[in-house]
């Protein structure tokens, strides 16, 4: 893969105006506190399409801070943030919660512009770990008011999220995030199928062999068939602060999180009632936002991207072959990894052992069916200290 070079004889980072931002004061405890630089400097470097080095692309995206109304299954509204895709036609993809995913490819050069349009946020792209300036963690850079475009280049393939890092433990909750996908170039396979990966480095572990139609490294990499699940919960007390809430040391209760909704992928499905526990179904028509469809033969990739706070564990049905094949950003077996290896779950089906989730973390599963069937993954939410459940939600596939 072509890496980008900062020309060093043009404008450097050296070269950069970075005052006004975290990078160009000593770093101390107060850097942590509640006076975070605020500013929209100039991105270091930006490349531009006239300057982007031979083979290698580069993809521009926009997000801009809106806000919005979630109804839930009770006909109550939350109040949710999150980014708009301004270069989107469609109005149901431009404004969706979560977020639009950005999608690329394998050693892409990426832009995001955030347009704040209200107070200031960042964007931190999670798991790229670009340069300070671009890395969108307010406290050690800057937060931004009016706009900044964040450059990075995408040199790992698997699941990523982006969300504002201002006053973080709040913007997150309140939703402002959306899936990142790093997919590697040869992602169109000439079979009509899809790579999600390049081939693992090694065999494929025997318990697969033996025990699922996973044969080869090619099976574990393929598939047909998407499904995008990123869990979360919502405190609605939490949704009625005030966006910078907590920041400057006041108690503003973010210490204390009880969450009533659970949802997958901005649907919910779960809401605790006036009795502890009592579910209500929610609209049908949401879950098609969430449940996929395959034929039988085919494999369904699930990517799993926990957006919550809670500690999660996901149940799969025992008469599927499921094999995860990422942790995090990492493919197992790959070759940032290759200390690690794909496994299937349940590991006993006797009994299931569930893949456990939590904050922040992402996991990639490759899915076939033997049967047709609608086939319910149960994800459980505990409390993050008691380890109480909390609520469940059930996306399902569907092998037809
Ligand atoms: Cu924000």
């Amino acid at each position: 893969m072509a890496r980008v070079t900062p020309n060093l004889q043009g404008s450097s980072t050296h070269g950069t105006d970075m005052s006004g931002t975290a990078l160009s004061q000593i770093e101390s405890f107060a850097t942590f506190g509640c006076n975070v630089p605020i500013t929209n400097p100039k991105t270091p470097d930006l490349i531009t399409q006239q300057t982007v080095p031979p083979g290698i692309q580069l993809k521009e995206f926009v997000r801009k801070f809106f806000s919005s109304k979630l109804k839930m299954p009770d006909g109550s509204e939350v109040e949710i943030w999150a980014f708009e895709d301004p270069l989107e036609k469609d109005s149901s993809k431009r404004f969706q919660f979560p977020s639009a995913p950005i999608v690329v490819g394998e050693g892409d050069l990426v832009h995001n512009k955030l347009e704040s349009s209200k107070n200031s946020h960042t964007i931190h792209h999670h798991g790229i770990e670009p340069t300070s300036m671009n890395d969108g963690v307010g406290h050690t850079s800057f937060e931004v008011t009016g706009s900044y475009t964040y450059q990075w280049q995408a040199t790992d393939t698997g699941t990523f999220f982006y969300h504002c890092h201002k006053n973080t433990v709040l913007h997150a909750e309140m939703g402002m995030y959306g899936m990142l996908i790093i997919l590697p170039q040869d992602h169109q396979r000439p079979d009509g199928k899809l790579n999600a990966f390049a081939p693992i480095s090694g065999n494929v572990p025997v318990d697969i062999v033996d025990n699922t139609s996973f044969k080869t490294p090619d099976d574990l990499r393929c598939y047909d068939v998407e499904a995008d699940w990123v869990p979360d919960e919502m405190d609605p007390r939490w949704h009625s602060l005030n966006h910078n809430a907590g920041l400057c040391g006041e108690d503003a209760g973010l210490n204390n999180f009880n969450p009533i909704h659970f949802l997958v992928s901005g649907v919910p499905y779960y809401q605790q009632g006036p009795q502890q526990g009592q579910p209500f179904a929610t609209d049908p028509k949401n879950l098609e936002l969430v449940d996929v469809t395959a034929k039988l033969g085919e494999t369904v990739l699930v990517r799993f991207v926990h957006a919550g706070y809670t500690v999660l564990t996901i149940d799969v049905p025992t008469n599927l072959e499921v094999v995860v094949i990422e942790d995090t950003g990492r493919q197992l077996g790959g070759k940032r990894s290759p200390y690690s290896a794909p496994f299937r779950i349940p590991i006993n089906p006797v009994i299931p052992a569930p893949l456990p989730l939590t904050p922040a973390r992402r996991s990639t599963a490759l899915v076939r069916a033997k049967t047709p069937g609608r086939y319910e993954f149960k994800l459980t939410f505990y409390h993050w200290i008691t380890g109480k459940p909390l609520g469940i939600a059930i996306p399902t596939i569907t092998f037809i």
